[in-house]
């Protein structure tokens, strides 16, 4: 039996009456037993063109005998009989159901990338998955839910653009930075950054390198809240890595992968990501 997180999330409709639902009906899943359920979180919808309508999102973990791909079918039969349909990503929906965690294994196909590949930094995952499964590893991040949802609180709002050009990161930083009211700014600015308190203003910054984590404080407060990574091919093993001042091998900061030259959903995807990543006001 292999431990699994599913998320649940609702736009449309009688929400939490569906969502409702979704738990009985994963409940009758042969296979599958659900062993807790988060409440429903109420949350501002990120991502997308269009302003997004509120959420109801939660959680749940189970256990299973299916295989990754047989759980993702069950919950997208689910998902259709609650009346989901399939026009546009991001779209208002009945019933969105992600495959978080299936125990410490990584997929990344096109079908199914398990971890869910942004799981790490949205609070709408991250709250109501800590209810439930609060201990559960992110095999990738090596860090528990608990301790990925701590990093956000810890971390002031700052996110590090990489990838292979200089232009490139420059050009996303600065266009996401515009779109959120935040600014575009040196890693030579980092140091300072963590004793600004109370700051509420995203700080986007286009020239650190893994390496550059030298010259910041030890202080993990200093640390970007988020990775814009920008690669060409998503592979688990294509992690930026920094080596911190205590010599500890680490992830940077939850990563968010984007794809090289297209540029617009680049800052779609980088904006909803910071969106996602502050807090229910
Ligand atoms: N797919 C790949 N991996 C997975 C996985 N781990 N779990 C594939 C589920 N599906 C996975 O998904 C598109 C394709 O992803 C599927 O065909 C499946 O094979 P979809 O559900 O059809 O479309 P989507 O949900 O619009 O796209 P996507 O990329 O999954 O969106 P996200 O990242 O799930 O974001 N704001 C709030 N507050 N709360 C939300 O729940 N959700 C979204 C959707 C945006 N904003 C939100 C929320
Ligand atoms: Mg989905």
């Amino acid at each position: 039996m292999i431990r699994a997180l599913v998320a649940l999330g609702s736009s449309l409709g009688d929400r939490s009456a569906t969502l409702d639902a979704a738990v009985a009906a994963c409940e009758e899943v042969p296979g599958l037993r659900v062993l807790a359920c988060s409440r429903w979180w109420a949350t501002r919808g990120v991502g997308g063109t269009a302003p997004q309508s509120e959420f109801l999102n939660g959680a749940l973990v189970a256990e299973t005998s299916l295989t990754p791909h047989e759980l993702l079918g069950r919950l997208q039969v689910v998902e259709q009989r609650l009346g989901r349909t399939r026009d546009r990503r991001w779209a208002p929906r009945t019933l969105d159901l992600d495959l978080l965690l299936y125990g410490d294994v990584v997929i990344e196909t096109p079908r199914l990338e398990v971890p869910h590949p942004r799981m790490s930094f949205r609070r709408f995952v991250l709250d109501p998955a800590c209810e439930v499964a609060a201990e559960m590893l992110h095999p990738v991040c090596r860090q528990s839910l608990d301790e990925l949802r701590a990093a956000l609180d810890r971390r002031p709002r700052w996110a590090a653009v990489i990838g292979p050009t200089r232009t490139e990161c420059e050009e996303l930083a600065e266009r996401a930075a515009a779109a959120i009211g935040g600014r575009h700014v040196a890693v030579a600015e980092v140091g300072s950054w963590s004793d600004a308190s109370g700051v509420d203003r995203w700080s986007l910054c286009s020239d650190w390198r893994p390496g550059a984590s030298a010259d910041l404080p030890a202080d993990e407060r200093c640390w970007p809240v988020l990775c814009a990574f920008v690669a060409d091919a998503p592979a688990a093993n294509a992690v930026p890595l920094v080596v911190d001042q205590a010599g500890v091998l680490r992830a940077p900061g939850p990563l968010l992968r984007l794809a090289p030259g297209e540029r617009e959903q680049a800052v779609i995807e980088l904006v909803a990501a910071l969106q996602a990543a502050v807090p229910e006001s």
